[in-house]
């Protein structure tokens, strides 16, 4: 397919997955414009816990990149879920041939906070795929969306088999044989609102004919593509805190900073996982096969492969001699899964998944240890809780983890400091020795 110089919109392009997107489909030769009201930007200050990796401001990340690739990206500030006319007019003036949808908020602990921020979530996620759908019709335009789902919606459990690729053959009672949009499982707000998109995208394709992509996403880690590594300041983010950190990056920042790796109830809980750079790659490829207009949505789990959380832990522990916490569960979720997805679509198309490789792992360890002097270790316990019986059992737990947390972290911190203090006196050995004995003189 010939991208140069067709328009894609990436809603929600200044996130973790949007803004690497973002730069390959623009090193692709799309023209590209994000769209984000930087509500991500917001909820930090909210949490009071910045991305581990500093982000540069948008327009500057966007400047850099302009001036390194030759290639033009522009940005909108818009509220995709409340501004409903600047993005129909948004759409009417660029003619985009595709919109690639991430402006959701997507943290699940975040979504069960509280009555506001669940109350937030569905507001947020269902009124802007609400909007996207209902502007793309209204500007008569054949425009391709692809959203971003994900594998929560089918629960975590066995359809009978493979879980199958958002379609489930089934024989009702009748005999008849039919193809059915699998039934949705949702463990969380958050993950009740893709399960709602994913209705408004069944009632929008038979109505409206539209062409709609839905990608059930497995959980995202690493940090870092090639295109973000490039310059310093096109550096992804890295959220580490239990709102926002997923668990394979958070048990990679855990392990840099000697932190224990914390598992939530035995571990048992298997999830499917998927590497940010195949993310980019996954986009461009479902881009680049649209589904005609008429067809039924169009489904694919984007997942490389699937481990059990406590594997996770066991497998990063060995690498970097991190130890193993298991503490209560703050949420309300099957102890032990097993998960065995199709990701055949994509295979279909030429993909081949990138997979837990120890070079990747040591990489996302290094970034890690290099920027372990930003992590508010106030931040790394669950601070969100699904419901109050797991609040009381992980608050009736907290003494004795936090004991050992903080153990583990007083150990850890004096190295840090060490550490900032060597990088301040910049090679002057008086002026370290004269910060380091103030220092032992603190109170
Ligand atoms: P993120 O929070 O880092 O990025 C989302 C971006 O959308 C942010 O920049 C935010 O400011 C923007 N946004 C949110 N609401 C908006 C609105 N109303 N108007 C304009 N912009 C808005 O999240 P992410 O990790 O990049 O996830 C992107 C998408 O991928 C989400 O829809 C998420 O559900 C899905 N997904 C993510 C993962 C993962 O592990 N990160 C896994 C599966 C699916
Ligand atoms: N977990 C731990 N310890 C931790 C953090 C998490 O044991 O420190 C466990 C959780 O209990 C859960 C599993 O790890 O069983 C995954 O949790 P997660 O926070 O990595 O992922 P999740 O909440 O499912 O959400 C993430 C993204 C979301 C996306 C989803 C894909 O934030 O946007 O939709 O992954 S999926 O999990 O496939 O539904």
């Amino acid at each position: 397919m010939n991208t140069f110089g067709k328009t894609v919109l990436v809603l929600g392009g200044d996130g973790f997955c949007g803004w690497p997107t973002a730069l390959h489909l623009s090193d692709l030769g799309y023209s590209v414009v994000i769209v984000d009201n930087l509500s991500r930007r917001k909820i930090d200050i909210e949490l009071e816990c910045e991305s581990l990796t500093p982000i540069a401001a948008p327009s500057e990340r966007i400047a850099v990149w302009n001036a390194l690739s030759d290639r033009e990206i522009r940005f909108e500030f818009m509220d995709v879920a409340h501004e409903y006319w600047h993005l129909l007019e948004l759409i009417k003036r660029e003619q985009p041939c595709a919109i690639v949808h991430f402006a959701e908020q997507r943290a699940a602990p975040y979504s069960m906070k509280g009555s506001r921020q669940k109350r937030y979530t569905i507001d947020n996620n269902v009124n802007g795929t609400m909007s996207v759908l209902t502007a793309v019709v209204e500007s008569n335009l054949d425009i391709h969306v692809v959203h971003l789902g994900t594998m929560g919606v089918y629960g975590y459990g066995s359809s009978g088999g493979k879980i199958p690729e958002g379609y489930l053959d089934v024989v009702l009672p009748s005999g008849e044989r039919r193809s059915i949009l699998h039934p949705a499982y949702p463990g969380s707000v958050y993950h009740a609102s893709k399960c709602l998109d994913a209705l408004l995208f069944q009632f929008f394709a038979r109505n409206d004919g539209l062409r709609i992509t839905d990608l059930h996403q497995g959980v995202v880690w690493g940090t870092f593509t090639q295109n973000t590594m490039r310059h310093e300041l096109l550096m992804n983010r890295y959220d580490y805190d239990s709102d926002y950190g997923t668990v394979l990056n958070r048990f990679l920042m855990q392990a840099a900073c000697g932190l224990p790796l914390t598992v939530y109830g035995s571990g048992g809980q298997t999830r499917a996982f998927i590497h940010i750079s195949d993310t980019c790659k996954c986009i461009a490829l479902a881009l680049a096969n649209p589904p005609n207009r008429g067809d039924r949505v169009k489904i694919y789990n984007q997942v490389a492969e699937t481990h059990r959380v406590r594997d996770l832990a066991a497998l990063v522990a060995r690498k970097t001699g991190a130890s193993v916490h298991q503490i209560p569960n703050p949420r309300n979720e099957a102890s032990e899964n097993e998960l065995d997805v199709s990701n055949q679509n994509f295979r279909s198309l030429g993909w081949d998944p990138v997979t837990l490789e120890e070079s990747l792992l040591e990489e996302v360890v290094g970034v890690a240890e290099r920027y372990r002097h930003r992590i508010r270790r106030d931040k790394v316990m669950p601070s969100s809780f699904w419901n109050r019986e797991r609040e009381e059992a992980c608050r009736a737990n907290a003494t004795n983890s936090s004991d050992a947390l903080a153990e583990i972290s007083a150990a850890a911190s004096s190295e840090w400091r060490d550490e900032v203090l060597k990088q301040l006196a910049n090679g002057d050995d008086k002026k370290l020795e004269r910060m380091r004995s103030a220092l032992r003189d603190e109170p």
